[in-house]
């Protein structure tokens, strides 16, 4: 639908852009929105909004959750925000919907799922769809990011569906992956097949309620003594039910402690 002020050209979405800098900075969410869809629509690079918005205060860590459709990723998402906010800090939630453009479904799902949270200032909900080339979505994962740390997120979430290659490379924007598998799906094996083993800096097997979790976990401990993405780093493979936020709490401290060990690094 177009909008009487929508920018119609690249100029003038950056001159908006512009404009929308203090509110970026004082973290108003229907700018920042704003902001992000004139990302989408006119692939904006971060290299283009810095010298717009400046450089942020502080980087936010930046949580990449990853799997195959289904496993419990908004679920698991939404624990984490619970868990987050109760800590009194804010978290920003950028979820890649390749299906939206075809379906509409999966976000519609998501939107249901997180949607008690939309009252609330401190989580910042946005999906980008999947569109245009390989490149495209995983550029503008940056630019939003950036903007969500010009407008002082303390936490960012990304979660992608599947593990196609597009998914891998918006990964790579994230500090910590943490990759959700479910018992019942076949998912040990295929998650061995479909390269996830080299981008997890962790491992959550979800719907631990429904049985079989232990087992999926041992295969996937397996697979990943044969795959080490960084030798000094033993990816922890963690069970729980994110449905009633049963090991939610060492789900977050587990990403935690990568941070740490990848700030340690730094
Ligand atoms: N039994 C059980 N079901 C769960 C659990 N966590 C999530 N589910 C259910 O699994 C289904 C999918 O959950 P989502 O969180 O939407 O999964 P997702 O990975 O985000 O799905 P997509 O975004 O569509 O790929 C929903 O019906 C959830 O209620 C769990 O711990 N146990
Ligand atoms: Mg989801």
């Amino acid at each position: 639908m177009a909008s009487p002020d929508k920018p119609a050209t690249r100029e003038s979405a950056l001159k908006s852009i512009a404009n929308f800098a203090t509110d970026i900075g004082n973290g108003d969410q229907r700018i920042i929105a704003k902001a992000a869809s004139l990302v989408e629509d006119f692939e904006l690079m971060v290299s283009e909004l810095k010298p717009l918005l400046g450089e942020p205060a502080k980087s936010p860590p930046i949580i990449g959750i990853t799997g195959s459709p289904g496993v419990g990723k908004s679920t698991t998402t939404n624990a984490l925000i619970n868990l987050i906010r109760k800590s009194g800090e804010s978290v920003a939630i950028v979820a890649i919907d390749p299906s939206s453009a075809i379906t509409g479904g999966a976000l519609l799902g998501d939107r249901i799922r997180l949607s008690h949270h939309f009252s609330d200032k401190k989580v910042f909900i946005r999906s980008l769809a999947t569109r245009g080339a390989l490149g495209g979505l995983s550029n503008a994962t940056d630019s939003v990011v950036y903007i969500l740390a010009v407008a002082g997120f303390d936490n960012v979430i990304i979660e992608t569906v599947g593990v196609g290659q597009s998914e891998i490379e918006v990964m790579r924007h994230a500090d910590t992956v943490m990759v959700v598998l479910a018992p019942g799906m076949g998912d040990g094996i295929q998650a061995a097949k479909a390269g996830v083993m080299e981008i997890g800096d962790l491992y959550l097997i979800n719907k631990e309620d429904r049985g079989g979790a232990e087992e999926v976990a041992r295969e996937v401990e397996r697979s990943l003594a044969l795959s080490a993405k960084d030798p000094n780093w033993k990816p922890p493979v963690l069970i729980g039910s994110m449905e009633n936020e049963s090991g939610a709490s060492a789900v977050l401290d587990a990403i935690q402690s990568h941070l740490n060990y990848r700030r340690s690094k730094n």
